[in-house]
């Protein structure tokens, strides 16, 4: 066998404790289905795993930082024994960040980067943890009104110009950075395409780049499938694509489907 040159893009399994996600809210929301989801896709081959307690779907209400706590605390504390795998979570508050980084958690998830909580950037700097900064216009209430830009990839190129200069100030190492653009957050159909048509605009940056495509509307706009759970293969073949464009981080509610993928798709680039 010829020695594997492509370098696979690594799977984010998504875990959400919530009641309201808009793909599988309410499966996870206890801690024991919780733990036992993220052991699943573990199993199935992810290589991180990505915990929120605040649903960020459009229209989604936020949930007070002491809430969130509750929700992941228990769920954090018991991974950190049972599970291999470095732990994101998924939240733009430094309350909420600081507590799980404390019982063992690597990475913050900041739909905001970092803008919606001041003590979020400091609190990055202090631990030098990975930060991922991802783009949303406006606030998950009401990002989905009317989207516009004049040219949504150089909006977003910009955008993260300046937070990566935010965070230099910050004292953020930038190696610790990872960028998302943020598909399905304050975008239509045509914006999520085009970002991942122009992928390499954003890889340039000399980031990492990471893409949540997994289950999200647009893909249902483009299958007919209403039902997120039903979107797998869509997302797998959004997935690949962004993968073949630069996408060195696929955050993915299907982990077994996009390991297979990703494994074929790597074997076939050699
Ligand atoms: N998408 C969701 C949530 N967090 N974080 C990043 N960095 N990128 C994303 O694309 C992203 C994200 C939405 O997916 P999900 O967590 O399944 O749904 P909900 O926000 O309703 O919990």
């Amino acid at each position: 066998m010829k020695s594997q040159t492509t370098t696979l893009p690594r799977l984010l399994g998504v875990v959400n404790v919530t009641p309201d996600s808009f793909s599988d809210g309410g499966r996870f929301l206890a801690p024991e289905a919780a733990v036992a989801h993220a052991l699943e896709l573990e199993a199935a081959g992810a290589d991180e795993l990505d915990l929120g307690a605040e649903s960020t779907r459009p229209g989604a209400k936020a949930v007070s930082p002491k809430e969130q706590l509750r929700r992941l605390l228990p769920v954090v504390k018991t991974l950190r024994r049972r599970c291999g795998l470095p732990l994101s979570v998924d939240t733009r508050s430094a309350f909420v960040a600081r507590a799980c980084l404390d019982e063992g958690a690597e990475i913050i998830n900041d739909v905001s980067a970092l803008r919606h909580d001041p003590r979020l950037a400091e609190l990055a700097a202090e631990r030098g943890c990975r930060v991922i900064l991802m783009h949303m216009r406006g606030e998950p209430r009401t990002m989905q009104k009317n989207p516009r830009y004049r040219d949504v990839v150089r909006a977003v190129v910009k955008f993260f110009e300046a937070r990566l200069r935010f965070c230099r100030r910050a004292g953020i190492a930038e190696e610790r950075i990872i960028l998302d653009p943020g598909i399905g957050f304050g975008k239509t159909v045509e914006h999520n395409l085009e970002l991942l048509r122009r992928l390499p605009e954003l890889t340039a940056l000399g980031r990492p780049v990471m893409i949540g495509v997994s289950r999200k509307s647009f893909l249902g706009k483009i299958t007919g499938e209403e039902q997120p759970a039903r979107r797998v293969s869509a997302s797998v073949a959004a997935g690949l694509f962004a993968a073949e464009r630069g996408a060195a981080v696929l955050r993915v509610h299907d982990v077994a489907a996009h390991r297979a993928a990703v494994l074929t798709w790597a074997a076939l680039r050699i």
